[in-house]
């Protein structure tokens, strides 16, 4: 059987750079090298994973990906978890994943120990591997599943989305074609990379290409925007938030700075946002300081992306576009038919091979969410003369802030552990920089409680950007007649 085509592929941008950083650069033979090492590591005595869960808790970049490549090439399925996790968080990932093996980098090895030691899973530091065993890499078909990445939905604890190494190409080669990428492309990543934007948009494309990513661990504007002002890329994706805070550095900058940082970013050959809506005040501010039309694209962990404005022609402000190469689209009224007309809303739903293969251990969750062999995204959206423009989400309980969906269920149900709160409801309002801001109301069992006390108690128990931003005790939440608390008039208290 051949290699499995990103190896394929990798094998003949071999000499070219994979991933440049300042301190070093990598090709894509050692890429493949470090890979082949890592795998063997894996594999032990087996001859292949047989589709066993491996967790991957290390830093973007060449390690990243070679270990992410070793985890395929050896046959497993890969499980990125969020560097910045709480310890319980990562435990429900690593528990319902049924992981086997973590594989972590120095830094992050010791954070992850004592859990992997408490709940019985192998951690291997991928830092220290440096063997020189070579044995046979099994043969791995396309149609093996690769990839569990966990998403917020409508129920309180995240799902893992299963995607198989042909559901993945799918999704990379449609935006490769649709966005021209070429060995010729430079791109910077410092979005996290236990989410497809960053995995499948930027490192993935990148790779099947044979071009270079400049991995940073995380978004550092000042360093990012050095390397804009050196011309050193091509390309450039991040979600609305990062254009919010671009747009600011820049209109805090001086003339002169401004000046050869527009001139970098006027370059490039292509500029892209999605993840959250764009709004299109910020698509047109872009393009008033940079000259950059900004293009924007829609998608979802489910499906990578669905919807793009296109790169030769029509970037509409306020729209996503029309559907990608390979990907069918159809909006659905609720109950209802499908719709044929413009200007009638109704739910996206998306076929093709792009689409995931189930939810892991979920079958009537995954069940649910097809309907007639098409996926419910739960978004709802409009045609207007030939693009989709989006108009919101079905569900109330899903929040996208900083481009991170996140149930308000999940997140109500941690603050329900708080020894004061009695009740709570959490929803997410219109923020002008991060989309949507966390924001609860809660009753209180006695006393108050400000909302600095309540963030500092939620550290370490939910991630960052999950802590409510904005708070309001009230003396009891608004209900319906049937004692269902109503979400709409929660936001009306705000
Ligand atoms: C962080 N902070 C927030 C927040 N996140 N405040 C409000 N809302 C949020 N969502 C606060 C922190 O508490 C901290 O406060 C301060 O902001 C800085 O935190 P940070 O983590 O250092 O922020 P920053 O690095 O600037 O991160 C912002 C960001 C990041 C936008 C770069 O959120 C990010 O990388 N988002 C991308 C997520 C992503 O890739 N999504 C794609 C999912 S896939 P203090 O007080 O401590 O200073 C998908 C499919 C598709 O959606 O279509 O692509
Ligand atoms: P995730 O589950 O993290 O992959 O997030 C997917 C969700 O992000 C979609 O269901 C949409 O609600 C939202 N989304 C992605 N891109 C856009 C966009 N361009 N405009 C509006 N919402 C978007």
């Amino acid at each position: 059987m051949p290699d499995l085509p990103f190896i394929a592929r990798a094998r003949s941008f071999a000499d070219r750079i994979a991933f440049r950083t300042p301190e070093v650069s990598h090709t894509y033979q050692q890429l493949l090298d470090r890979s082949s090492q890592i795998a063997v590591e894996l594999l032990q005595d087996q001859s292949e994973l047989q589709e066993a869960r491996v967790a991957l808790l290390v830093a973007p970049g060449f390690e990243y990906t070679a270990s992410q490549w070793a985890i395929w090439r050896a046959g497993g399925m890969k499980l990125p978890i969020c560097l910045s996790a709480t310890e319980s968080e990562w435990e429900y990932a690593l528990t319902d994943s049924q992981v086997g093996v973590v594989i972590a980098d120095a830094s992050n090895a010791p954070k992850i120990a004592s859990l992997c030691q408490k709940i019985g899973v192998r951690l291997v530091n991928v830092s220290g591997i440096n063997g020189n065993a070579v044995k046979a890499l099994p043969d791995i078909d396309v149609n093996r599943r690769a990839m569990i990445l966990y998403t917020s939905g409508t129920t309180s604890k995240p799902k893992g989305v299963v995607t198989t190494h042909a559901n993945i190409q799918a999704q990379i080669e449609s935006l490769v074609q649709a966005w021209e990428w070429s060995a010729e492309d430079r791109i910077p990543m410092f979005l996290p990379l236990h989410h497809i934007h960053g995995i499948i948009n930027i490192t993935g494309c990148a790779l099947w290409s044979g071009a270079v990513v400049e991995p940073f661990a995380r978004f550092e504007m000042n360093a990012i925007l050095e390397r804009v002002r050196d011309d050193a890329y091509t390309l450039f994706m991040a979600v609305p938030t990062i254009y919010v805070k671009l747009i600011q550095a820049l209109e805090a900058a001086c003339e002169s700075d401004r000046a050869a940082i527009v001139a970098g970013f006027k370059k490039m050959r292509l500029m892209v946002s999605g993840s959250a809506a764009l709004p299109a005040s910020v698509h047109q501010q872009w393009t008033a300081l940079t000259g950059q039309e900004l293009l924007e694209r829609y998608g979802m962990t489910e499906i990578g992306m669905a919807i793009s404005n296109l790169y030769r022609g029509e970037r509409r402000p306020g729209s996503v576009g029309a559907p990608l190469p390979g990907v069918e689209v159809r909006l659905k009224a609720e109950n209802g038919p499908v719709i044929t007309a413009e200007d009638e809303p109704g739910e996206i739903q998306v076929r093709g091979a792009t689409v995931f293969q189930a939810y892991w251990n979920r079958p009537e969750a995954t069940a649910e969410t097809f309907e007639d062999g098409w996926f419910r995204t739960g978004d709802m959206a409009v045609l207007e003369r030939g693009y989709y423009r989006i108009m919101g989400r079905l569900s109330v309980d899903i929040i996208k802030s900083g481009g991170y969906k996140l149930s308000a269920l999940e997140i109500e149900a941690a603050l329900l552990e708080h020894p004061l709160i009695a009740e709570c409801a959490v929803i997410g309002l219109p923020d002008d920089t991060w989309g949507e801001a966390v924001t609860a109301a809660v009753v209180l069992k006695s006393s108050t409680l400000e909302l600095a006390a309540l963030r500092e108690w939620c550290k370490g128990r939910l991630s960052v950007y999950k802590i409510p931003q904005r708070l309001k005790v009230v003396t009891e939440l608004p209900r319906n007649a049937m004692g269902k608390v109503t979400k709409p008039a929660v936001k009306a208290l705000f």
